[in-house]
Parts: C-alpha cells; structure tokens; sequence
C-alpha cells in the first residue's frame, strides 16, 4: 500500500470504529425505549481517540493499579462508555479482582441496554460492569471523584516510587457535560486540583450548548475558559470533535503539561448525523426514533437496517492499539513490581495488601483502653487518639476535615506526617478546604484507588455532602466518615450547627454504617468495626462535649458496640420492667435514669445502640435477648429527630427525641429546654410502667 492509501485506509478504520461506537448507543436506546443518544453520538471520536492511542488501560486486566483511570462524568451518555468497554473487549472481574474468563459488556449486554441483569444498566455503576471506575449519572460527582483519584495518584507515587522504580504514574481523564459544569461540586473539585496542580488529571468539557431544557443560554454564561484558568488549570479548545489530529494534539498538550491539571474544552454537536435533532435538546434524553436512526445511518454511510453492527476489523483494530498498548504496559508493571519486590519487600507487600483491601499484621495494635472517669471526654477527642494510633499501623491510612480538623480532631501528628500540598505529595493531612461535597467526591476517588481515606466535618454539613456519601454507599467502598458536633448539645452555636434530621437520614442510606459511640470505649471499639470493612462506608457521629467514661467493671464491655445494640446494664436480680435505649451521648442519661429508678425500685435495663446497622445484622435470638419482645414499656432517647425510633419503642413506646429545630444556648441550658435530662427519662419510663400493658 501507498503511504496515501494506508492512510485513507487508517483514516477508514478509525471512521468505522467511530461510527460503531455511535450506531450501537443509537439502537440500544432505541431498543430500550429509553436512554441518551446524542452525546454518544458526538463524543465518539473524543473517547475513541483517548482510549485507542492514549489510555494506558490493559482490557484484559480492567483493575491493574498503574493503570490510567477513565471517568464518564456525564453518566447518562453511559452508552458510550458500554460500547468502549464493548469493542476494546474489557474482561470482567470478580470482587476479588480477578479476571472470569468473560467480556464485561457482551453484544447482548447492549441489547439489553437498561434491562434488568443487563451489565449496562441506565448510568455506569462501579462493581457491576467491570472497567467503569467509578459510578456516575448525578452530575458533577465523576469530575469530582477523579480528583480524588489524581490525588490518590500522586500520593502514591510519593510514597512507592523509588529510583529505577516509577510504580506509580497513571494520569486520570474525566468526560464532563454542561450539567458538570453547572454544578458546585465541580468548582470546588477544580479549585481544588488546581491549588494542588495536579497535572496527572485531565478533564474533558463536552461543550454543546445543549442541556434538557433546551440551549444553555437559558442559565448558564460562564466563561469556562476564564474560570478554570483562575483555578490554575491549563486550558485548551478544539473547535471540531471530529477531528482526531486536533484531539490528539490536545491530549499530548496535557501530556506534555505539568504543574497544573488540563481542561480541553471541544466544541460538539449532540445528535451529530441526526438530520432533525442534530445539535437539539431533543437528541438529549429520548430515542431518536426509528426513522431518524435510518436516515442518521445514511449520513455515516452504515448500512441502514443493521442493528448492533460491529464491522469486521473493529475488534481487530481495538486489539492492535488499546488492547496491544495496554497488554504491553501492564507486563511491564507487574515485572517491574517483581523486581520492586525483590528490592523493597515491605513497600511491595504495602502495596499488595492496599490493592486487596487488606490491612497490615497488628493494625490495631496500640489502641487505648480508657479507665472510668466521671467527667471523661469528648467522643471526638478519643478517636482523634484512636485515628493516631491507627494511622501510625496503617500507612495508606489518610483524610482530613474542610476547614475543621481543630474541631474534629481527625489531624494526624505523630511523627513527621506532613500536609498533601502542591508539589509535596507524601504528605497524609489533606486539606480539603471549605468544600464537603468534593471533599467526600474526593474520598471516594481515594478509596477506589484502593487507599483508605476518611473526611471530616460536623454533622450539619453532611447536608452539603450527601450526594457524595450517597454514592460511597451504592458503590459499596469503605470510605471513612467523621462528623463531630453530633447533636443540639454542641450548644451555642445554636440550630444552624444543631443537627436534627441527619442521623435519621444517613441511617436511611443504604449501606452505610452509622454507629454513634456513647463513650471513648466505645469510639475505640467503633474503630475496631470500621477499619477491616472493604465494601460499606461508616459514618463515625461523635459529640463536641465531654461524655463519661462508663465504668465497664460495673456495666458491659464496649466490645458489644461490635453487635450494634447491647445491654449495658440491667436491675441486679430483677427482671427488667422498662428498657431504656440511649444513642451516643444519651447513654450516660439513660444510665443516670436507671441507676435513680433502681434506688425507687423499679428495674430498668439500659441497652446502649449506637449501630442500628449492626443490630439488624445480628440474629432474631439475639435481638430478642436484648429487646424482649415481652417487654413493652420502652423508652428510646436521642437528640436528634425521633423519626425512625418507633422501630425498637413499638407505637406505644416513648421517644425522647427533637421535633424542632435546637436553640443557641449554653449546653444546659439546652438539654434542659428540650428535656435531656434524668428526670424526664424517669418520667418517661414511670409513664410507660403506668400505662396498660
Ligand atoms: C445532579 C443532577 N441533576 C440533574 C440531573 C438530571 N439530568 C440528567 S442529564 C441533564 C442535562 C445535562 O446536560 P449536559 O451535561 O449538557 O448533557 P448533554 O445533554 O449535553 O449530554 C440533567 C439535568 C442529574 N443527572 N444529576
Ligand atoms: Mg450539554
């Protein structure tokens, strides 16, 4: 051949790669009846390019640890990312990360797009089709997650990389919609990575002026080139999505970046080929419609009544450049991994462990016991004790608060633990700045990188993170969470810091484990829970005032914090008339109130709950020795909404709980007008013993 042939005939192959990917998102959102075209349909090129002569991406090993990480921002074009993972043939994993011996997304896969079972359901879920690093679909959280993920990276370069040995050097991409754009948790992502310069993270901007309700000039004017050059990003544009010399050129551009993250903005047309909705807010969201697909596979030049058509020489083709590079890539990790072995055993045995989720021999070893004292301490200050001594056992162990670790005392100290800053990246104390919702975005980037991060804040402002939490839980990672200030006794701050509906409604999470700890026993025993998890996130809830030291020798060891609920204490012979339930910093009121009951004669048990999660994983036999079911006169006291309590009160049972918003007062003040106190407990419980049974 000609070089002029070979060229045209190159130039071929990419065109007909191209137009599969766009032809096989067409008929699958036809077939389902439902889905996104449009943007598959423009993007093509800009992924194909990426994925084809860029991403150092092993298809037959989808969770290799070097290799560069894919994100699709604007979930709802998931359809591209199926008909990559389609035509690249990207295996499946199992959850152990090894390979089954079959394609991530089969033909029939895309067939079924958005039918049950079908591994390429409505927006890319993490765990569910192999190859999708993270899950996206609520705008903005892929862009922030890969923050987390470049940082991740740098992190990891920092501690594992040694002369002769570059374990670590993936660079991160990351597809963003309009919607993306338009949401806050992107700025704060990218104000973030571009104080930090992470220069390995690359974000795409998918710029077709077109969002649901029609163009964006209806809310948006932003000059994204302006904003993310003041962030610190590089900025680069390409005026035609369809031109693969200028992608390329713009991808070396970041390649060839560094100190600052990359922004390429490309110019597209949503629906691009499609006659009547050909750059309209109509190729958005629905099928094109029969007759639209045919005429859009005229203008391809794509055999109008094929369906699901993968020409012959695509695969090959995605074999010769993706699945070629990437093989080559990954052989060449895992020997220089062999030889790092050989040469940094305990940094290679660090490094398998963290890619399996494992933790090091003794993680726990070092944790305090704490002697009973009245006047005790804060819920946070103990974990802040435990959090050190962990970390100190656990190396990838790393997180920080936004703005807040004097508060949530979440700040690693011991030894030389350095900030994460700018060009200084071994550091474990992250500064997340004011911004919870990329901060938790960015925890879940760490964590899927396989380092365990955990994010701090007060509880309140779980509010202004819940999107991220909410995915931390669906893609079941064990991102660790810590929210101090738990309750209305944070006192003076008064109700706009007083939490009142959070616990209820992380604990209607799925997934997550909230465990509030009644004393530093049991915030040592919480940890003890927390840190081997490797698929459900926590939420740690700790209070901002002292709370006693129970005395264990008198009540029940913390150890049953483990259980989720347990009996803490009981009448000394009798047989219990009323159960008191306490939460965290309402242990120590149940307990007053029973130790005063006692001494009138009435038998109170007090069940200490601080896991509802937990507690409903434990059998009925054991849920019935702490709860009898015979045993109805129940009083469950929290401060925090009640809802939810009658669940282990019965209907007739008492809640002690908020139904109001708190008050700006000194603590007792507040405890007192919202009715915390030892006598309302015992006159909740004398008024349960007095009614019928
Ligand atoms: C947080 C969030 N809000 C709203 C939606 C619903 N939604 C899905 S796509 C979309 C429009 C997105 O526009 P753009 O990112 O420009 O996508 P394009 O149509 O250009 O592909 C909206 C509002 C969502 N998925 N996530
Ligand atoms: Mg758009």
């Amino acid at each position: 051949m000609t070089g002029h042939a070979s060229r045209l005939a190159s130039e071929d192959v990419d065109r007909r790669s191209i137009d599969t990917i766009r032809t096989l998102s067409m008929d699958a959102v036809q077939a389902a009846e439902s889905g996104h075209p449009g943007t598959p349909m423009a993007l093509a090129p800009v992924a194909y390019c990426l994925w084809q002569r860029y991403l150092r991406f092993d298809p037959a090993d989808p969770t290799w640890p070097d290799r560069d990480r894919f994100v699709l921002s604007n979930g709802h074009a998931s359809m591209l990312l199926y008909s990559l993972l389609h035509l690249a043939r990207v295996q499946a994993v199992n959850p152990k990360y090894e390979a089954i011996g079959k394609p991530s997304v089969t033909l029939d896969d895309i067939e079924t797009f958005r039918q049950l079972a079908s591994h390429c359901p409505g927006h890319p879920e993490y765990r569910w089709t192999s190859g999708v690093e993270t899950t996206t679909g609520p705008l903005g959280q892929g862009v922030a997650t890969s923050v987390g993920m470049a940082a991740a990276g740098r992190w990891l370069a920092g501690r594992y990389n040694k002369p002769d040995f570059r374990l670590f050097g993936y660079d991160v991409f990351a597809l963003m919609g309009d919607g993306c754009m338009m949401e806050g948790i992107s700025s704060e992502a990218a104000s973030l990575a571009g104080h930090l310069r992470l220069d390995n993270l690359c974000w795409i901007y998918d710029n077709n002026h077109i969002t649901i309700e029609g163009s964006t000039s209806l809310a948006f004017s932003d000059d994204v080139a302006a904003r993310f050059q003041s962030y610190g990003w590089n900025v680069t544009r390409i005026g035609d999505a369809n031109d693969l010399e200028l992608l390329s050129r713009a991808f070396d551009v970041f390649k060839a970046t560094s100190g600052r993250p990359t922004l390429i903005i490309v110019d597209t047309h949503i629906g691009y080929g499609a006659p009547h909705k050909h750059d309209t807010a109509a190729a958005h969201g629905e099928p094109l419609g029969e007759d639209e697909v045919r005429a859009t596979k005229r203008f391809y030049g794509w055999p109008e009544d094929a369906h699901f058509l993968v020409p012959e020489g695509v695969y090959d083709h995605f074999e010769a450049g993706i699945g070629r590079r990437g093989a080559r890539l990954r052989a060449d990790w895992f020997a220089l991994f062999e030889r790092y072995r050989q040469a940094h055993p305990e940094l290679a045995d660090e490094v398998y462990r963290m890619s399996h989720r494992q933790l090091p021999d003794g993680w726990d070893s070092g944790l305090p016991t704490f002697p009973p004292d009245p006047k005790g301490l804060a819920t946070r200050e103990s974990s802040g004790q435990a959090l050190n001594v962990l970390a100190r056992n656990v190396p990838w162990l790393l997180g920080g608060a936004a703005d807040l670790y004097p508060s949530t005392k979440t700040r690693l100290t011991f030894d030389s633990v350095a900030d994460f800053e700018a060009g200084s990246y071994t550091g474990r104390n992250f500064h997340f700045g004011i911004r919870e919702h990329a901060m938790c975005a960015i925890a879940n980037g760490m964590a899927l990188t396989k380092v365990r991060p955990f994010a701090s804040g007060f509880l309140i402002f779980t509010d202004y993170a819940r999107g991220a939490m909410r995915l931390s839980a669906l893609m079941e990672i064990p991102v660790i969470y810590i929210w101090t200030h738990d309750s209305i006794s944070l006192g003076e701050d008064g109700p706009t810091h007083q939490p009142i509906e959070q616990l209820a409604s992380l604990r209607a999470v799925p997934g997550i484990l909230v465990v509030r700890p009644a004393d530093a026993n049991e915030v040592i025993e919480a940890w003890r829970v927390i840190m081997p998890l490797r698929h459900e996130p926590a939420v740690l809830v700790l209070s901002r005032q002292a709370l006693p030291t129970l005395d264990r020798s008198r009540y029940a060891a913390a150890s049953g914090l483990a259980r989720g609920g347990y009996v803490l204490a009981d009448p000394p012979s009798a047989e219990p008339d009323v159960i008191l339930i306490g939460t965290g910093s309402e242990v120590a009121l149940c307990v007053a109130a029973h130790e005063a009951l006692a001494e009138d004669g009435i038998a109170a048990r007090v069940v200490s709950m601080p896991c509802w999660e937990l507690f409903e994983k434990q059998d009925q036999a054991y849920r019935d020795e702490v709860l009898p079911p015979r045993i109805r006169a129940r009083v469950a006291v929290e401060e925090g909404a009640d809802f939810g309590w009658a669940r282990y009160t019965g209907i007739d049972g008492a809640v002690l709980g908020m139904e109001t918003f708190g008050a700006s007062a000194p603590i007792q003040k507040v405890q007192a007008k919202f009715g915390f106190e030892p006598a309302h407990v015992i006159q909740a419980a004398r008024d349960q013993l007095a009614r019928p049974q």
